[in-house]
């Protein structure tokens, strides 16, 4: 017996990164759902060889339905996803509306699972990207030597901004070839041939909530005890996040230890061949699930010190995979019930 599935947002990049996680992954649907704003109501997205027409979640009952994949804006889950949870729906929800509420659990599968069976509300919040990749790296990384402070800095992919960020990407820089002034619209400045060092708003001290997410997430997710200064930026990159990751531990770090933990960790691939092209680049991460570790080496210029790059695919493993894995992971443990 499959589950009744709603995806909400369905038209948005993530959404359609939904439905075609769940159809790769052959994830057990009985009936499927695709949910949009009034706006989008009647639009078509493709489950498989299947198209969907796009239903009005504001008069959608939720009554019946297993489990509700959200990834609309966070002001539309605030309203929506407790009127789901409410009706008896499991919420797995992308945005960052319920992830730091106390009886919300934020989950990697890889690294946290046994905290979905916290999920009273049910309502289960999914991280943000750039927490999830670093997470997944720093979790056999933290079982080995236990992490004390991360200093990262990231090189975020517009498809972060969604299809607006792509598409103000493609015409600045298609812009740049016919003398179009480019229109600045979805980020702060040009993000052609640039780097932008903000996402999201500033926050009173001086750091961005991008970067305060990471913190706080990271915290909820990995360990409460774990000090992160993030450095977030915006490049001309289309898809697929990087991070310049640098951790301090409590223990002595042992390379080769390290390098065998990474291996076996599941979600993680370590790639990291110290010679030219040794490495994994944003382009090569996109489509793929995995967490991609490379330029593993000792920090010499602390005590306990060790520093690695990784990247991986924004809209996979940063949101639609992973609130998948979640739904897998909740039918394993057996908290996904059928209410049908
Ligand atoms: C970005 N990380 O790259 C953001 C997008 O809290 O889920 C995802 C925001 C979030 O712009």
């Amino acid at each position: 017996m499959g589950y009744r599935v709603a995806v909400v947002g369905a038209t948005g990049a993530v959404g359609r990164e939904i439905l075609k996680t769940l159809h790769e992954r052959e994830f057990p649907v009985d009936e499927i759902v695709a949910l949009a704003s009034p706006r989008s109501t009647g639009r078509e997205v493709s489950f498989g060889d299947r198209t969907l027409k796009v239903q009005n979640l504001e008069t959608f009952d939720f009554a019946g339905w297993n489990v509700a994949l959200f990834s609309p804006g966070a002001s539309v889950s605030a309203i929506h996803g407790p009127r789901a949870a409410k009706a008896g729906c499991i919420v797995i929800d992308n945005t960052s509306h319920f992830r730091m509420e106390p009886d919300v659990p934020l989950v990697v599968p890889e690294v946290n699972p046994n905290d979905l069976k916290k999920a009273k509300r049910g309502i289960v919040a999914n991280p943000n990207c750039s927490t999830i990749q670093m997470v997944v790296a720093l979790k056999p990384l933290h079982d080995l030597f236990t992490a004390k402070r991360v200093v990262v800095a990231t090189y975020q992919a517009v498809a972060g901004a969604g299809k607006d960020g792509m598409d103000e990407l493609f015409a600045q820089t298609k812009g740049t070839f016919v003398n179009d002034p480019p229109k600045v619209e979805q980020f702060q400045k040009q993000i052609a041939f640039n780097c932008i060092p903000q996402i999201d708003r500033f926050m009173d001290d001086g750091a961005t909530k991008e970067e305060w997410k990471m913190t706080v997430e990271t915290k909820k997710i990995l360990d409460p005890e774990i000090q992160v200064l993030a450095t977030c930026v915006r490049v001309p990159v289309f898809i697929g996040h990087s991070e310049a990751v640098v951790v301090e531990f409590e223990e002595p770090v042992d390379l080769r230890k390290a390098r065998e933990a990474l291996r076996e960790a599941e979600g993680v691939v370590l790639l990291d061949e110290r010679e030219d092209g040794g490495y994994v680049t944003p382009i090569e991460c996109v489509g793929e699930d995995a967490t991609y570790v490379s330029r593993l080496r000792i920090d010499p210029t602390v005590p306990n010190g060790l520093a690695f790059w990784c990247v991986s695919d924004n809209l996979r493993k940063g949101a639609a995979l992973n609130a998948v894995q979640i739904a897998e992971t909740m039918i394993a443990l057996d908290l996904l019930p059928h209410r049908n």
